[in-house]
């Protein structure tokens, strides 16, 4: 097949999500064209089968805000024309739906199909939102297909949204042989003394991440066991947790290593995630760290607790119960053989979302709308 994708190239789980896709379709024989304002952050080197397409936004003493969108639509119409595609797949509602609407209205020589992945904020907060409802609805209705990635989100768009259209469920997924648990003891020699158990974050740190949970629960806990915290990301809360580690006195335990790249090292060296979101259609890096065999406390938002089994692959809490966090780091840290059976029960839970199951009922589901 001869797929367009677009996404937010630079923020944002959605981006993640929309890249790999692409590129997992890439190595299973598809064409792929990524149709955005920047090349996706994940994207990197060359790969067979894959290409970008810039979109240049039109820079005119009238526009005060530069009509993206149509820009956008032009380059999709163009790429579709040229390129031959059997169907353009959007990631977040808005406003790339609005613009494949208009590619594809515009496209009379061949029958371009439209698909939209909702990934959670585009409903949650900006397609809720009074000025975005309407549109949101009308961008998720004109597609041909629509998928979402948590049953959670599927909900919450029905009833919020109240969309007319079917959603199907794909969630998102893991490549098993990019996140797995990888031997770093020099590494992790250099984070933590040998006796102390790896707490970690990673996030974007934004509020609805709510970090300062993670602080305020790490403070109940650090004199109670030997235990180290590795807040990973950066963000607009971050300041903030700093502040608070200065505060509660721990900032000897804990060691803010702002925005990485090797992601999968640092999960390797962790005993247990954590992630007290307030909101999260599905939350990917709880995934990730589960494939490296960590398992999770979260809190039980969203999407979350379809991923994080409680009591199976980790703990799931009340967002904002920063007791019940502390008290479920606090027995997994003191517990090796409950740590040990979590660990070996989450790589098991990711293996559910690993690409091999995932990516062929994406390629099922074109098929379908292709007819
Ligand atoms: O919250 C983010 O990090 C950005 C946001 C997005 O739409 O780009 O992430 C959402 O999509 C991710 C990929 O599908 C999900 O793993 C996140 O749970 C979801 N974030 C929220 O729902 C808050």
């Amino acid at each position: 097949m001869k797929i367009g994708i677009t996404c937010y190239p630079t923020y944002g789980g959605s981006g993640v999500v929309a890249t790999e896709l692409g590129l997992e379709l890439a190595t299973r024989g598809h064409e792929i064209h990524f149709i955005s304002y920047a090349m996706p952050l994940r994207l990197g080197a060359f790969h067979q089968n894959v290409f970008f397409h810039e979109v240049e936004n039109a820079d005119y003493p009238l526009f005060e805000y530069p009509p993206y969108t149509l820009a956008l639509a032009s380059k999709m119409l163009e790429v579709a024309t040229y390129q031959k595609l059997d169907l353009l797949h959007c990631h977040y509602a808005i406003p790339h739906s609005i613009s494949g609407f208009l590619a594809k209205r515009m496209s009379y020589a061949h029958k371009l199909k439209l698909i939209t992945t909702l990934h959670g904020t585009d409903i949650t907060i900006v397609g809720s939102s009074k000025s975005f409802l309407p549109i949101t609805k009308f961008a998720i209705e004109t597609n041909d297909g629509v998928t979402a990635v948590s049953s959670y989100l599927k909900q919450r768009t029905l009833k919020e949204i109240g969309v007319d259209i079917p959603i199907e469920v794909i969630p998102n997924f893991i490549n098993m042989e990019k996140f797995n648990r990888g031997e770093c003891q020099i590494f992790r020699d250099s984070m933590a003394e040998k006796n102390e158990i790896v707490l970690s974050h990673i996030s974007n740190f934004r509020p609805v991440k709510r970090v300062q949970d993670i602080i305020l629960a790490f403070a109940k806990i650090h004199e109670k066991v030997p235990i180290q915290l590795l807040m990973i990301g950066d963000g607009p809360e971050r300041s903030k947790c700093e502040e608070l580690c200065r505060e509660l006195k721990v900032c000897h335990k804990v060691k803010f290593l702002g925005k990485q790249e090797s992601i999968r090292d640092l999960l390797s060296i962790s005993d247990i995630f954590i992630m007290p979101s307030d909101s999260e259609s599905f939350g990917l890096a709880a995934l990730e760290a589960m494939a490296c065999g960590v398992p999770v406390v979260s809190s039980n938002a969203g999407g979350l607790p379809e991923v994080n089994l409680h009591g199976e692959t980790g703990f799931t809490a009340e967002v904002g119960d920063v007791d019940a966090l502390a008290e479920r780091i606090l027995s997994l840290a003191k517990d090796d053989g409950l740590r040990q059976k979590f660990s070996v029960n989450a790589l098991e839970r990711a293996k559910y979302f690993s690409v091999d199951r995932v990516i062929p009922l994406y390629e099922q589901f074109y098929e379908n709308i292709l007819g």
